[in-house]
């Protein structure tokens, strides 16, 4: 059912493998712990980034390079809340976290490596000699949106969430700064490696908004073992309880349905979008 998901992860993994190597001896030993955080994942975002390229007339491999760009800072951002100064994490995608597996000094180093390489991804492309204006446009997405006015914001806000009880308001800040605010620069970054018009980036920025809100809620009810009083008090179970927390991911999902149909209306091509969601639900109901 999930099939052009897997396809669109082997393509980026691939992508990526090739892409983070030693080009001399003295990048060995920090291309290695690149390699351990940044070659594994579901790839979403970067899905995100090609399919909405290809929607809109690029091919896949022109928009690699801005998928590997958010992936790199995906990889980058789960090494950093890692930390022990952080969300304190031993684990992260089934393996020992960064700074368990090289001392925390490496892991910090290792997510600085992909956080600066995301912006020589799109900027060393192809794509940025024949069409500049595209990957520039690209690079102030992704340091807008994931930087102090989106990802890292909502990092901070969420560290403060962590220690005291927040407001329904402020948790829905957080989670559009901490989670959203990434998945926007996704699928705005294949709208600019296709070079879309503002009017359909608009859309697709709704899309990722719905889509954004439902991965958080998800991601918090996956979390959540029954017994609110250890659940984190920064989970939207927390706050809104396990009932309202699966009917508001089901009403984000509209939201994005929703947007996806003002883009049929227009001819495009949305079927992959629609399966993105589907496998939320699934994620949910915990069959997949
Ligand atoms: C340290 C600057 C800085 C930011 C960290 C993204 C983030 C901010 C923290 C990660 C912690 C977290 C659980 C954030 C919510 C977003 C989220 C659920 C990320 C995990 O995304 P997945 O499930 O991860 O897509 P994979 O491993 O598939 O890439």
């Amino acid at each position: 059912m999930f099939s052009f998901i897997d396809k669109d992860k082997r393509l980026i993994d691939e992508a990526m493998s090739t892409e983070l190597v030693a080009s001399c001896s003295n990048e060995d030993e920090i291309i290695k712990f690149m390699r351990y955080s940044a070659l594994e994942g579901k790839r979403l975002r970067g899905i995100l980034t090609l399919e909405f390229a290809k929607t809109f007339g690029c091919s896949y491999g022109e928009a690699m390079p801005y998928a590997i760009g958010v992936e790199c800072i995906q990889a980058y951002s789960l090494i950093h809340d890692d930390l022990p100064c952080m969300d304190d994490d031993d684990m992260r995608r089934g393996k020992p976290s960064s700074h368990i597996a090289f001392g925390e000094a490496n892991a910090l180093l290792a997510g600085d490596a992909l956080l600066t390489h995301a912006f020589s991804a799109i900027s060393e492309s192809p794509s940025a000699i024949e069409h500049p204006e595209r990957a520039v446009k690209a690079i102030a997405i992704l340091s807008k949106f994931a930087g102090y006015r989106g990802m890292v914001a909502g990092q901070v806000m969420d560290l403060e969430a962590a220690e005291k009880v927040v407001s329904a308001e402020k948790l829905s800040v957080i989670h559009s700064l901490k989670t959203t605010a990434l998945i926007k620069a996704a699928v705005l970054l294949g709208c600019a490696a296709a070079g879309a018009e503002d009017e359909l980036c608009a859309l697709v920025e709704n899309y990722a908004d719905g889509f954004g809100r439902a991965f958080q809620m998800i991601d918090d009810l996956l979390d959540f073992n029954g017994d609110y009083e250890s659940c984190e008090l920064n989970s939207y179970v927390k706050v809104h309880g396990e009932e309202k927390t699966r009917a508001d991911a089901q009403k984000a999902i509209a939201d994005a349905r929703f947007a996806l149909s003002e883009l049929d209306k227009r001819g495009y091509s949305t079927e992959v979008f629609y399966g993105l969601l589907d496998f939320l639900t699934a994620r949910m109901e915990k069959k997949v």
